[in-house]
C-alpha cells in the first residue's frame, strides 16, 4: 500500500487545537478535552503527539500522582497507536519564572527551573521519549540592563549540562525564537544555539527544532536556518507554519503565507534525507479566531496537506534539468522551471 505520509511522520502538540483566547479577548470555541483530541490524531493522518509537560500532568502535582497521570496518557497514546515525540517545560506561566527561568536573577527561580526541567524528562521517558525541547521563552529581558547578557549564556549552559547529567539518555532540542514574549531574547537563532551546543558537556546531545515562523521574526529564511542546522547533524524537529511579515507570532497554517517559501524548506528537508533517521514534521499551527467549532482541525489537516503536495512537486522535479540550469547559470530559467512547477504548469 502506498505511504499516505510519502515516508513522513507528522506531529503536533495539543496547543494547535486552541480555543481562540487572544491578547484582546476571551476564548470563542470549547476547550477539547485530550481523550477527545487524542482520536483525532491518526483521523488526520498525524502520528505522534508533542507535549508540554503540563498537556500530560499539572505541575503541582506530587511524585506518585505524576507517575500515575503519566502512566494513564501512555496508555491512552497506546491505545490510538501513537507515539510520544517529545516533551517541553513550560518554564513561561509559573510564578517563579516571572523573571526567566534558567537566566532569573533569584537564585531560587532559577533552581525551580532545572527542577522542573528534570521532572519533564522523567514525563517524557515514562512516554517513551528521549527527546526534551527547551523553548527559552522568558529567557532574555525588556531593558537591557536588567540582567547580566554574558552571564546568561553561561547560565543557559549550566542548566543545560545539569540535564544532560541528570539523564545519560536525554537529547536536548533548542527552539530559537528572536522576541515575545520578551523584546529580546538570549540566542535568538538556531544557529546562536548550535553555537552554544558544542560548548555543553556532550555536543552530541544537544540539537534544535526550528520553528519557520520564528526564523522569519528573526528576518531569516527558514529553509536557510534547517540546511545550516542539518549540515551539523542538529536538525532534530520542526515546527512548520508560516507568518505574515514582522509582527506578532502568527502560527499560520505551513505555506498560507508564501508558498514559495513553504517550498524551500520542504526543497531542503525532503533532499537531506530529513526523516530518515526519525525526525519528525512537526505544525505549530493555530486556528483562526474566527473558525467554527466544527472546523477547528481545518488548519492542521491543511498544512499536512500542503506539505505532502510540495513533497509531490520536490519529487517530480528533473534532476538532471536542474544540474544542466546550475551548469549554464541560467538562473532565470530555473526560477521559470520551479514556479512553474508549483503552478501545476510545469513546461
Ligand atoms: C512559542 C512556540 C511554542 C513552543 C512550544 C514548545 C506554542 O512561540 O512556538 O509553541 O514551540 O511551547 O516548546
Ligand atoms: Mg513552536
Amino acid at each position: 500500500m502506498a505511504d499516505a505520509n510519502k515516508g513522513y511522520r507528522f506531529t503536533f502538540g495539543p496547543w494547535n487545537l486552541s480555543a481562540g483566547a487572544d491578547m484582546f479577548g476571551p476564548a470563542v470555541r470549547k476547550e477539547i478535552p485530550f481523550s477527545r483530541m487524542i482520536k483525532l490524531y491518526k483521523r488526520l493522518g498525524f502520528d505522534g503527539v508533542q507535549f508540554h509537560d503540563d498537556d500530560v500532568v499539572p505541575a503541582d502535582w506530587g511524585a506518585a500522582e505524576t507517575q500515575r497521570g503519566v502512566r494513564r496518557v501512555k496508555r491512552m497514546l497506546d491505545n490510538e497507536g501513537l507515539f510520544c515525540e517529545l516533551v517541553a517545560p513550560r518554564l513561561w506561566e509559573h510564578p517563579k519564572t516571572i523573571d526567566g527561568a534558567f537566566t532569573s536573577n533569584s537564585a531560587s527561580d532559577r533552581r525551580y527551573a532545572i527542577e522542573r526541567s528534570k521532572r519533564t524528562i522523567d514525563i517524557g521517558r515514562a512516554l517513551g521519549t528521549k527527546n526534551l525541547v527547551l523553548w527559552l521563552a522568558r529567557e532574555g529581558t525588556y531593558i537591557r540592563e536588567a540582567k547580566d547578557p554574558v552571564a546568561a549564556v553561561g547560565a543557559i549552559v549550566d542548566a543545560i549540562n545539569a540535564l544532560l547529567e541528570y539523564d545519560p539518555d536525554v537529547r536536548i532540542l533548542l527552539e530559537a525564537k528572536p522576541n515575545e514574549p520578551m523584546d529580546s531574547s538570549y540566542l535568538p537563532t538556531a544557529a546562536h544555539m548550535i553555537g552554544i551546543a558544542y560548548r555543553t558537556a556532550d555536543p552530541s546531545r544537544v540539537g534544535v527544532l526550528i520553528e519557520s515562523a520564528h526564523a522569519i521574526l528573526a528576518g531569516l529564511d527558514p529553509s536557510e536556518e534547517m540546511a545550516y542546522a542539518i549540515w551539523h547533524d542538529k536538525l532534530w524537529s520542526v515546527h512548520l507554519n508560516d507568518q505574515n511579515g514582522l509582527k506578532f507570532d502568527e502560527d499560520k497554517a505551513f505555506g498560507s503565507v508564501d508558498l514559495r517559501r513553504a517550498f524551500n524548506q520542504v526543497w531542503v528537508l525532503e533532499r537531506a534525507g530529513y526523516g530518515q533517521n526519525g525526525e519528525c514534521v512537526g505544525f505549530d499551527v493555530k486556528p483562526m479566531r474566527t473558525t467554527k467549532q466544527a472546523d477547528i482541525t481545518k488548519h492542521l489537516s491543511n498544512s499536512r496537506q500542503f506539505f505532502l503536495d510540495l513533497v509531490d512537486v520536490v519529487r517530480s522535479l528533473d534532476g538532471e534539468r536542474i544540474e544542466k540550469l546550475r551548469r549554464s547559470r541560467d538562473y532565470a530559467e530555473l526560477e521559470r522551471y520551479i514556479l512553474g512547477a508549483l503552478m501545476g504548469r510545469e513546461r
